[in-house]
């Protein structure tokens, strides 16, 4: 793929975009993913391409609820995995979570591809591949309700990222905490989440492991407070005012472009 100049105006968002298409040609993304990332950015210049101050409160939350987990899991699918692989790993290391590989477009070879991308980057262990991989979750409709034993399936809080929507009002009813990533504030899984972080994966992956390194040695009482406090239709109402404003801003201004 042609390189792509630091001039570019969009030369960071270009480079994002190759991350996920080299994913998909190498089986780790599903073609599916390249929709759902086009649907990300287009939500994405809606918020201005930036962490918002609802979304920083959502991280606090986040990191809050994934310390006070007793068996915190990040699940992971394509994009994740290829947006991101550092980051989810460092986040496991610091907040004691394991790692699941969780897809839609399920097969073998993709989770097996998935599983190398995130060994590459660090990762000791990734659930949810071969044989302990045969957990399931009924009120899960499609296949991603095939679990690890050792993971989703026994976890309390579970983070999933880039969320196709079946999956986590499933997730709610059998009792799990559900932290989603998700830069649409509209979706199922963000209005189903108990935490939604609507922002780029690749923007608050780096801010939830900072936020985690900086939480760790909380009292339990003060992490209990945080999530208390937390409201998250409060907070996706906040995000739904924030792009309004925006749009307000720029209609009544003109164009941003500088
Ligand atoms: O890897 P698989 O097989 O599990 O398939 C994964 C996809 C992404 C194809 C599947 O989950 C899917 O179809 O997802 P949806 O229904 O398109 O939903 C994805 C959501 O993530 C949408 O609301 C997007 O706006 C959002 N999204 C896309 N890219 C990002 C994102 N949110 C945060 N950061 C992103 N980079």
């Amino acid at each position: 793929m042609d390189e792509i100049p630091d001039s570019h105006p969009r030369a960071e968002s270009l480079r994002i975009r190759h991350k996920i298409i080299h994913g998909m040609e190498h089986n780790v993304v599903a073609k599916a993913g390249l929709i759902a990332h086009g649907r990300g950015e287009a939500f994405d210049y809606l918020l201005g391409e930036e962490t918002t101050l609802p979304a920083k409160k959502a991280i606090k939350a986040a990191a809050a609820a994934l310390l006070l987990s007793k068996y915190p899991v990040i699940s992971v699918n394509g994009n994740s995995a290829v947006l991101t692989p550092h980051e989810i790993v460092e986040l496991a290391e610091v907040s004691g979570a394991k790692i699941e590989a969780n897809i839609f477009y399920r097969s073998p070879e993709r989770l097996e591809a998935i599983k190398k991308v995130l060994e590459e980057a660090g990762a000791k262990e990734v659930l949810g591949v071969g044989e302990t991989a045969n957990g399931e979750i009924p009120e899960i409709s499609s296949v991603r309700r095939v679990v690890d034993t050792r993971g989703i399936l026994i976890a309390d809080t579970v983070l999933v990222p880039i969320e196709d929507g079946d999956r986590t009002q499933a997730l709610r009813k059998i009792g799990k905490t559900v932290i989603a990533v998700d830069l649409n504030p509209l979706s199922r899984t963000s209005q189903l989440a108990n935490i939604t972080i609507v922002d780029n994966h690749v923007r608050c992956m780096p801010l939830l492991v900072e936020e985690v390194k900086k939480l760790k040695n909380t009292p339990k009482e003060e992490l209990k407070k945080i999530l208390k406090n937390y409201d998250n239709k409060k907070v996706l109402g906040e995000v739904l005012k924030l792009i309004r404003d925006r749009l307000k801003e720029i209609a009544e201004k003109g164009s941003t472009i500088t």
